[in-house]
C-alpha cells in the first residue's frame, strides 16, 4: 500500500476481523509513505499540471521508485484507486483475493501522472459514483471486501458464501430473541422448526426485498434455488 497518509489506516486495520486476520497471519498489510520515495530534499511528491488547470498531480518518479522497490514480483497487480477506475464489485473482490499479494496506490489531488497510470498501473478501481478527497478510504473498503474471501478470515462455516450478493440477492429480515418485542412477534415460521419451510420463507423474503430495493440486481442474479 502506497499512501501520503498511512496513519489514516491505523484505526480500521486494528479492529475486529481485519485485526484478527493479521494476528493469525492470514493477511499482511504493509503501509508505505510515498514521501519516503521522493528524490529532492523537500521530498516533493506532487507538482502543478502541464497545460495549467486546478490542483496538483502526483509526480511519476516517487511512485515508480516505490513500486519497483517494494513489490514482491512482476506479477503483483498494481492497483490505482481513482474515481476514474472500473466499478469495484463483489466479483472484483473475489478475483483479487486469489492473488498472493497486491500493491495499492492511493491517488490524490487531481490524480497521478498519466505515464504511471498507463505503463505501471495494471488495474484501476473506483468504489462508487461520488468523489472522495483521496484513495485511502477506497483502499480500506476494498481491503475489507477482499479480506472476506481469504480462507479463514471470516471463521464461520459459511464464510462469505451465504451473504448478500453471493446469491445476487439482498438478505431478508433477521430476528433474534425475544420472540415478542413491544407487542411485535417474530414470524411463526422461523420458530416452527421446519427447516425446509424456513429456507423457502427466507428465499422468498430475500427475493421480495431485492425486488423492492434493488431491482437492478435481479437482472444479474443467478439464484441457487
Ligand atoms: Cl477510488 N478515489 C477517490 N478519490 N474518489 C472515489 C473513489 C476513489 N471511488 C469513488 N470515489
Amino acid at each position: 500500500m502506497l499512501t501520503l497518509f498511512p496513519s489514516m489506516f491505523l484505526g480500521p486495520l486494528q479492529e475486529s476481523i481485519l485485526k484478527r486476520a493479521q494476528e493469525r497471519g492470514l493477511l499482511d498489510i504493509i503501509l508505505h509513505q510515498l514521501r519516503d520515495y521522493a528524490f529532492d530534499r523537500h521530498q516533493m511528491t506532487d507538482d502543478t499540471p502541464y497545460g495549467g488547470g486546478d490542483g496538483m498531480v502526483l509526480k511519476p518518479e516517487p511512485i515508480y521508485r516505490a513500486v519497483t522497490t517494494i513489490r514482491n514480483t512482476e506479477s503483483t497487480p498494481i492497483i490505482l484507486l481513482t474515481p476514474q477506475g472500473q466499478a469495484f464489485k463483489q466479483e472484483t473482490a473475489i478475483e483479487l483475493a486469489q492473488y498472493p499479494s497486491l500493491f495499492l496506490i492511493c491517488g490524490h489531488y487531481e490524480g497521478v501522472d498519466e505515464r504511471i497510470r498507463k505503463h505501471l498501473v495494471t488495474h484501476e478501481y473506483s468504489i462508487g459514483d461520488y468523489v472522495l478527497t483521496g484513495g485511502e478510504l477506497a483502499a480500506m473498503v476494498i481491503i475489507d471486501a477482499i479480506a472476506r474471501f481469504i480462507p479463514g478470515v471470516l471463521g464461520a462455516q459459511n464464510g462469505a458464501r451465504n451473504d448478500s450478493y453471493a446469491s445476487g440477492l439482498l438478505e431478508g429480515p433477521q430476528y433474534t430473541r425475544p420472540a415478542v418485542f413491544q407487542g411485535r412477534e417474530v414470524p411463526g415460521v422461523l420458530r416452527s422448526g421446519n427447516h425446509a419451510a424456513i429456507e423457502r420463507w427466507q428465499y422468498e423474503q430475500a427475493l421480495h426485498r431485492t425486488q423492492e430495493r434493488r431491482p437492478d440486481l435481479l437482472e444479474e442474479a443467478t439464484p441457487d434455488h
